[in-house]
């Protein structure tokens, strides 16, 4: 069963050269601010929902970002960190409760903006261009409390308020900007399963679907912003960051066939679509009825291509059947299940150390393609990639360091994503997930899925691993 299909010949580590990527190509690392910064209460910075929630009693979550890996304190460390090692992009996210402490975009914060100014200047001294994500997760507690989060449509405005203030204070030297990374993250994990901030699961069948809706219209309201009052002059572009597991059929009765179609329009249709065709898609309202919100005219009109381009994160595969009862409210719905292993036992790929990272390198070209395909071909940043490793409390930090499974697996996909662009597929960059080991959300400091050891024991001090050295060898060249 295994080897089915044109991606398949990838299985193993591929054979990449910095040579199969256009000369103006972005490489970068990939963070974002409440997994790396800490400073929680330094510069006049709000809490967040993330700050909240894990000092909730009952949550799963097990630490929280107070301190994180202190990049607001070693941001210049890190910057020549990127520096040495080669990459030209930097991907992070702005905390917007740094930047507006109450969310309400009355009064900005001024210590937040000359944060990000430090950053950003200390970036583009090295020559690295910064990417900017304005939302990745962390929404200031108070329009939690005060207006319910992404469940109303008020937030759409506050959002607005906080892009515009982030494009009018960067965007002379920003040139790329994502709005939100993974609404569908939010949604599913926020609102229902309730792993995520802010924690809800009560209303599954509703909540959800509104979080996403407000999430939509908040991304297309900030790039109308960007679009009439800021791009002409400041000349950058913007998109939309949307995480996307490929899914491949488990088997060729056309039950798992449209399943896996299903799960596709579940995870990318539902952002995608309404920006390019001005509507969630036809599976979703057949199964979801009146619990998926509807679009307004004049919503979908500012939704219409409401981006530059298509950011893509991208981590894993899933073998999907058909399955009518499932114990998870989202797979219910779609009457999916995702499998790990192909029908005669073999496992999809080699497990990282997070339960649902399986390395399947082919699968980022799938998805590369299914985007091509589906959305004309638009422009493609890959915002994301990358595996993790289990915090050892035990091995020695040389042991640590010698990350081979790490290296296999960037070679693999970036060997994929080199693929794509021979099949046509207009990727500009691609970004490593992660700079540094970090907070990684419920499962907090015990995933690492750095390219830089963070030492938690000493000091929070930086050692580059062997896939970060792997990496520089590759820009120069040499494998
Ligand atoms: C990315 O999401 C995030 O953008 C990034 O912040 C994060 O650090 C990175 O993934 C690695 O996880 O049940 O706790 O195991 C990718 C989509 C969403 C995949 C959450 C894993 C399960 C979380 N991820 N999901 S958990």
């Amino acid at each position: 069963m295994k080897g089915l299909g044109d991606g398949d010949s990838s299985t193993g580590p591929g054979e990449v050269t910095r040579n199969d990527f256009p000369e103006d190509f972005f490489f970068g690392v990939a963070t974002s601010a409440y997994q790396v910064e800490g400073g929680r209460a330094e510069g006049r910075r709000g809490d967040n929902i993330w700050d909240v929630f894990s000092e909730t009693e009952g949550t799963i979550v097990i630490a929280n970002g107070d301190i994180a890996v202190d990049q607001y304190h070693r941001y210049k460390e890190d910057v020549d960190l990127i520096s040495k090692l080669g990459f030209n992009a930097y991907r992070f996210s702005l905390s917007w409760s740094r930047i507006f402490p109450d969310g309400l975009g009355t009064k900005v914060n001024e210590d937040g903006i000359s944060y990000y100014n430090n950053l950003i200047n200390a970036l583009l001294d090295k020559g690295i261009q910064p990417f900017v994500t304005l939302y990745h997760w962390d929404l200031p507690y108070n329009l939690q409390t005060s207006i319910e989060g992404w469940l109303t449509k008020k937030i759409v405005e506050y959002f607005s308020i906080y892009a515009e203030t982030c494009f009018e204070s960067f965007g002379d030297r920003v040139k790329h900007w994502v709005t939100i990374n993974e609404p569908l993250q939010t949604a599913v994990n926020g609102y229902d399963i309730g792993i995520f901030a802010p924690g809800r699961k009560d209303n599954p069948s509703t909540e959800p679907y509104l979080a996403a809706h407000h999430q939509l219209l908040a991304h297309a309201s900030a790039v109308d912003v960007y679009r009439k009052k800021f791009k002409a002059k400041q000349g950058g572009e913007i998109g939309l960051v949307v995480d996307c597991e490929w899914a491949e059929p488990f088997s060729d009765r056309i039950e798992d066939k449209s399943a896996a179609e299903r799960r596709i329009d579940f995870q990318l249709g539902w952002f995608l679509d309404p920006i390019f065709f001005g509507d969630y898609p036809k599976t979703m309202r057949a199964r979801l009825g009146s619990n998926l919100p509807q679009f307004s005219d004049r919503e979908k009109e500012l939704l219409h291509r409401s981006l530059d381009f298509v950011g893509l994160n991208h981590y894993t595969s899933r073998l999907i059947a058909h399955m009518p009862s499932t114990s998870d409210q989202f797979y219910q719905v779609q009457e999916i299940e995702g499998i790990v292993n192909w029908p005669g036992g073999e496992a999809i790929g080699p497990r990282a150390a997070s339960d649902w990272l399986y390395v399947v390198p082919w699968g980022l070209r799938k998805v590369l393609n299914y985007i091509a395909k589906k959305y004309e071909n638009p422009m493609i940043y890959v915002t994301e990639n990358g595996m993790d490793d289990e915090d050892s409390k035990v091995s020695a930090l040389e042991q640590a360091l010698d990350d081979k499974m790490r290296v296999d697996y960037f070679k693999g996909y970036l060997a994929s994503v080199a693929q794509a662009i021979s099949d046509g597929v207009d990727v500009r960059g691609y970004f490593a997930w992660s700079l540094l080991d970090n907070f990684e959300w419920a499962q907090g400091y015990t995933k690492r899925f750095g390219l830089v050891y963070v030492d938690y024991k000493n000091g929070l001090s930086r050692h580059p691993k062997a896939s970060a050295l792997w990496f520089s060898k590759f820009f120069k060249g040499a494998q």
